[in-house]
């Protein structure tokens, strides 16, 4: 017994040390020392040896199991990192290399227009108000001095929709507002002066061609205290153009008529590529044709405007101006857009471009 046990010892180091798998270790174990194993087999005779041999042949089986087992985990060690090092050679990563930009969107023209016409106003004092765009015929026509059936609404009526309300102000129907001028009454009627409201909302209109899109964006301005005039009007109009279209533009104001305001301007922009004269090398300019651009729409607040929100027109006074986001954003230099619906088109190699 002493024989094979030795034999045993032998054989169990000579497979181990040939063994190249972890898998084939796994059968060895199971094979040699196993419930089932070798070993095992072989201490079954231990009942037929002599009681004074049995200690000394059961502290050797001890001895040739406890050998295996050691050489079993100094042999799996080996085999695992050498198949870690194969891997680091056939798996290398290189920390180091530059890794795969994802594609990065930025903000939509309009969006970045918003955001800058917001800065500039808020530096002067005015505060950013949202107000609805789908509002009570009240807000977006009544108080701005356009009764039902008033010639004045025909280019600004779009959808209305019935609905029910039991506040005064709100009856008749809803509609699309076409403006964000729907804004001056919700601010007038707070009673909080001054007023310095820059509303930004979308519009929507009965109209698309190259310069009128069916939805699009205005910033509408509301000043009201006591007494403002028509100059605060023009330092706002030139302290506007100078900010967002560069130094040495400048506004220009022409009489034209709203039923909100009292007088009521056309405001024009000096165009930057031609320096207001219409012409560049000899020629008409193609970007303005007559020197000016046109942006927007301003006045005095007339005082029925005011009264319709039970404000007092001989204690305050106010000026509004009511400009599209499209239309400046176009006219920036460095944009230059010949038809406004590509801004709501979603091609991404135009938008890319600002
Ligand atoms: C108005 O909407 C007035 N509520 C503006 C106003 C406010 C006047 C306060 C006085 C006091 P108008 O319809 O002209 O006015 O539009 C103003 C500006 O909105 C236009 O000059 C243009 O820049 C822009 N706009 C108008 N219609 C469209 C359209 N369909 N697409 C893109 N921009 C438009």
């Amino acid at each position: 017994m002493k024989d094979q046990l030795e034999a045993l010892r032998l054989q169990i180091a000579k497979d181990i040390g040939s063994a190249e798998t972890l898998e084939v270790l796994d059968e060895l174990e199971i094979k040699y020392l196993g419930r089932k194993g070798e070993l095992t087999a072989i201490l079954k005779g231990l009942a037929t040896v002599s009681a004074e041999d049995r200690p000394v042949l059961g502290a050797l089986a001890n001895e040739v199991k406890q050998a295996g087992m050691d050489l079993l985990e100094r042999r799996r060690n080996e085999l695992s990192s050498s198949k870690f090092a194969a891997l680091a050679d056939t798996e290398r990563a290189d920390m180091t290399e530059p890794g795969k930009r994802p594609v990065e969107g930025h903000l939509h023209l309009v969006t970045q227009t918003i955001r800058e016409i917001t800065d500039i106003f808020e530096k002067i004092g005015f505060y950013r108000t949202r107000y609805p765009e789908i509002d009570w015929d009240w807000y977006a026509f009544e108080s701005l001095n356009m009764p039902p059936d008033h010639p004045a609404r025909d280019d600004w009526e779009t959808f209305f929709m019935d609905a029910v309300s039991s506040d005064a102000k709100k009856q008749g129907r809803m509609v699309l507002t076409p403006h964000t001028s729907n804004g001056q009454a919700h601010e007038l009627e707070r009673h909080e002066f001054p007023v310095r409201m820059l509303g930004i909302g979308k519009c929507y209109r009965r109209q698309s061609d190259a310069t009128h899109a069916p939805m699009f964006h205005q910033f509408e301005g509301l000043y009201v205290d006591e007494g403002v005039n028509l100059s605060h009007l023009r330092g706002i109009l030139d302290y506007f153009a100078e900010q967002f279209f560069g130094k040495g533009r400048v506004s220009r104001i022409r009489p034209h008529h709203f039923r909100f305001t009292e007088p009521s301007f056309e405001v024009d922009i000096s165009c930057g590529i031609c320096g207001a004269t219409g012409v560049v090398n000899g020629q008409k300019c193609k970007i303005c044709k007559q020197g000016w651009l046109e942006i927007g729409g301003a006045g005095m607040v007339h005082p029925n405007v005011l009264m319709a929100s039970g404000v007092d027109p001989k204690k305050y006074s106010g000026l509004a101006f009511g400009w599209g986001i499209e239309r400046v954003a176009m006219m920036k230099e460095g944009t230059q857009l010949d038809d406004i619906r590509i801004l709501y088109q979603n091609d991404v190699r135009f938008l890319k471009q600002f």
